[in-house]
């Protein structure tokens, strides 16, 4: 095993690493800001070592301060997590030159990937199936005219070095074409310093599924099926469950040799994801590769019982895979709510202040991935991700009821959150029916957003809940008849009659708080 290991990262996912670190008996190093001294993440590691101030260009991006920290501590490895420097090519180089072992993908794995038109190319050569459309960029609008034409509107212009969605213009007819294909090199030229643009023909309303591939360095490369990642909005995905209500085992099975061949074709090993478009007719194309771990892996590690990011690290110091493709099928049914803190009833406004108040889900399967503690301070140099919630459970449905109890069970006072958002989207029937695309979530904002109830409302449930709770804590004390019959609801009125013990609980869970 490795001797000990830095990690290049923050916040919950640093955590994560910390336990699968702990788990294996190495020790780990955290890195910190100024901003990160009194972090869980730093008081869980067994060293840490400041690297700067908040802003993340001047810490947590900074490569060589990072690849100094680790050559001080006397680190063998560093393990980049997911954002951050986890899919630059240079600093997976820089951590090998420095005679580190670099928790993920080989640097030209990385770098394969990391242009969009090289892994088309490279994708259409292994026999994967890509959305038709150009291997490389487009010279003109005169080029992206012909070869529109050819497979028809509409088609999505796409920027070569981009992912995630920036540099994308929709263009539904020959006429829009030259104006999105300025804008769309234009925004391609700020965000990645590369105006090179191709185009594809433009899916209308599909899912986005992606398989979780695993690599040893002995040529060992399995699939450990799909994420369903459609609940998203503006590129960031808010749900994700495993497997895919839509993907059967036939299609699993297919879709997962696909991302293999793919993994291959790179000379992928470690962890790594593959992304699909998955249209309605069950026909599915690779996007891109992601090359790292992923925020959503929880759910792939609750269902098929492999803990993939000690897999990380083990591979990276060369173990074999014990397993075959055979003996992964995934077990019952998970779903991960990121919780963040953003306003969903105002846009999704990031909110800013400090976590007065914490409690956490617990109870049968569920998870909780945090980053966060009472106290914390949330401000406005990192990601906005706090937390993720992740429950398991036999069936789909089980685990959407769960994740229901589990959300209730959660307060987070000090910031707005997106926990009530969650609770909507558990509650509304296309999600419960699995009936969801990619625009699903933009498409029913107004439903899964509507504020909270007035005020007024509030106070007035928060003082019955509190006569109520008291009532029943002195019935309680007295006889159990007693008892019996006022936890049936008995005497107060009409209030305690059939049908009030909803709002009852309402009240208590989200009314009763001490301030
Ligand atoms: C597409 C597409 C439809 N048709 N390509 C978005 C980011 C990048 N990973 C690729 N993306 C898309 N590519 C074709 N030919 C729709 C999307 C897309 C999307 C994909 C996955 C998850 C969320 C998305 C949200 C909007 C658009």
């Amino acid at each position: 095993m490795l001797s000990k290991v830095l990690i290049a990262n923050r916040g919950e996912i640093a955590l994560r690493i910390v336990r699968a670190c702990r788990e294996l008996g190495v020790p780990s190093v955290a890195v910190y800001s100024d901003a990160d001294a009194d972090a869980p993440h730093v008081r869980a590691a067994d060293e840490a070592v400041h690297i700067g101030p908040a802003p993340s260009a001047q810490s947590y991006l900074v490569g060589e301060r990072i690849i100094e920290a680790a050559l001080a501590t006397g680190a063998e490895a560093i393990h980049p997590g997911y954002g951050f420097l986890s899919e630059r090519e240079w600093f997976a180089r820089a951590v090998r030159d420095a005679g580190l072992v670099w928790v993920g993908p080989p640097a030209e794995a990385i770098a394969s990937m990391g242009s969009k038109t090289a892994a088309r190319t490279l994708a259409v050569a292994a026999g994967v199936p890509v959305v038709p459309g150009t291997q490389t960029a487009l010279r003109d609008a005169e080029e992206a005219v012909g070869v529109a034409d050819s497979f028809g509107y509409p088609v999505l212009l796409k920027a070569a070095a981009g992912g995630g969605g920036k540099g994308m213009r929709v263009v539904r007819s020959a006429d829009e074409l030259p104006a999105a294909l300025d804008s769309a090199r234009r925004e391609a030229q700020n965000a990645f310093g590369d105006d090179a643009v191709y185009v594809e023909k433009y899916i209308e309303g599909p899912r986005h599924v992606e398989v979780q591939v695993l690599a040893d360095a002995y040529g060992t490369v399995l699939h450990l099926g799909e994420r369903e990642c459609s609940i998203q909005r503006r590129h960031q995905k808010m749900i994700e469950e495993a497997p895919s209500i839509a993907v059967d085992a036939p299609l699993r099975a297919k879709m997962g040799e696909t991302a293999v061949a793919a993994a291959r074709a790179a000379g992928y090993v470690n962890a790594g994801t593959c992304e699909f478009l998955l249209d309605r007719d069950g026909a599915y194309y690779f996007l891109e590769m992601n090359t790292r771990i992923q925020v959503e892996h929880p759910v792939t590690e609750l269902v098929t019982g492999i803990d993939l990011v000690q897999w990380q690290l083990r591979i990276a110091a060369g173990e074999r895979l014990p397993f075959m493709q055979n003996d992964i099928a995934p077990r019952g049914w998970a779903i991960e709510c990121r919780l963040t803190s953003e306003d969903p009833a105002n846009g999704f406004l990031p909110s800013t202040g400090r976590i007065t108040h914490l409690e956490l889900p617990a109870g049968p399967g569920v998870r909780w991935d945090g980053g966060i503690v009472a106290g914390s301070e949330i401000g406005l140099s990192y990601d906005p991700m706090l937390a993720k919630l992740i429950v398991h459970a036999a069936t789909r449905e089980a685990a959407i009821d769960r994740m229901h109890r589990a959300l209730l069970e959660l307060t987070v006072d000090g910031v707005e959150t997106s926990r009530d958002f969650h609770l909507r989207v558990m509650e509304h029937p296309d999600y419960r029916s699995g009936n969801v695309s990619i625009q699903w979530l933009e498409q029913n904002l107004e439903a899964l957003t509507q504020s909270s109830p007035p005020a007024e409302g509030v106070r007035i449930a928060a003082i019955a809940g509190a006569l109520f709770a008291e009532r029943d804590r002195t019935a309680r004390t007295s006889t159990v008849a007693a008892s019996v019959g006022a936890s049936a609801g008995g005497t107060v009125g009409t209030l305690g009659a059939n049908g009030s013990g909803a709002w009852r609980q309402a009240a208590r869970l989200e009314g009763v708080r001490g301030s």
